[in-house]
């Protein structure tokens, strides 16, 4: 006699769980295996906030908490593999991409995302991992530009990022703007400029700026000096994602993405002997 605890059988109220659709969101994106950032980072984020979780790999990084020792970008054909056999059957309510390594991988990601015009795309454009190694191969800054930038419904880059996809220096508030603007006009619907530190009456800030392609806002946290965490741009664009996924508008999902972030760096975790990464487990419910 079977019973409803019996393995590869469920109790009626399990199987209706089962069969029960979750949003899906999707990760392009590379592998960190410390789990700090990249693909890793991004799926925990998406499971902390209710979203299930699927990536496609573009490459493979060699690392620690302590730096990046080298990568091995996959073969565009094996990115494009994934995305089609995802796509036929899973298709993601948003999706984002990471760590893409190479210009020809940029291309095949963007002709993939072409067919799908309604999914919402956050492109966070890694260049660069946190020990100032290059994720990112000649050609690659672009490729991101002229292939990449008309899919996107959001582009996050750093301020260093900003600077190399525009190609010229930011000192202020004011440049950050004209380079937000700068990158709307490649075709991305919002920008939204992250993690750069504002003083206002004597305080300091860490602020992100948005712009939707008509108004700028500004959010920001109290500034914390001399802390460096791994991975917060991933767990960022990560929980941006997320949210777009599970139907926020793109300002609410920004605002969303930027307390998620907070949260995940206030709850870092010393892992290794080196720098401590984002923990998106601190994000849960919010
Ligand atoms: O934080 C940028 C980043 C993104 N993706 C992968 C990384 C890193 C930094 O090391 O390894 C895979």
């Amino acid at each position: 006699m079977s019973t409803s605890r019996e393995p590869g059988r469920t109790s009626g109220e399990s199987a209706e769980k089962a069969q029960a659709t979750r949003t899906a969101a999707l990760s392009i994106a590379g592998l960190d295996p410390s789990g700090g950032a990249g693909i890793i980072a991004d799926l925990r984020t998406f499971e902390a906030l209710g979203v299930y979780g699927m990536a496609v790999v573009t490459s493979v990084t060699y690392q620690s908490t302590i730096g990046v020792l080298g990568r091995y970008d996959l073969a565009p054909d094996v990115v494009s593999s994934q995305l089609d056999a995802l796509f036929s059957d899973t298709p993601p309510a948003a999706v984002k991409t990471g760590m893409l390594g190479r210009a020809d991988t940029i291309a095949a990601v963007a002709r993939a995302l072409e067919e799908h015009e309604d999914w919402p795309v956050v492109v966070d454009p890694v260049m660069q991992s946190s020990d100032g190694k290059p994720l990112l191969a000649v050609g690659g800054l672009e490729a991101m530009l002229a292939d990449l930038m008309p899919r996107a419904t959001l582009v996050m880059p750093n301020v260093a990022e900003l600077e190399a996809l525009c190609g010229f220096e930011l000192f202020d508030v004011s440049d950050l703007r004209t380079g937000a603007y700068w990158l709307a006009r490649q075709g991305a619907r919002g920008v939204l400029v992250t993690g750069w530190r504002l003083e206002e009456e004597g305080t300091d800030y860490a602020a992100d700026l948005f712009f939707d392609g008509a108004d700028f806002e500004v959010f920001k946290t109290p500034w914390v000096e001399g802390l460096r965490v791994h991975g917060t741009g991933c767990v960022m664009s990560a929980a941006v994602t997320a949210h777009l996924a599970r139907g926020t508008d793109l300002r609410g999902a920004v605002e969303l993405g930027a307390r998620a972030v907070s949260l995940a760096i206030e709850g870092a975790v010393a892992v290794g002997k080196g720098i401590p990464c984002a923990n998106p487990g601190a994000i849960s419910g919010s």
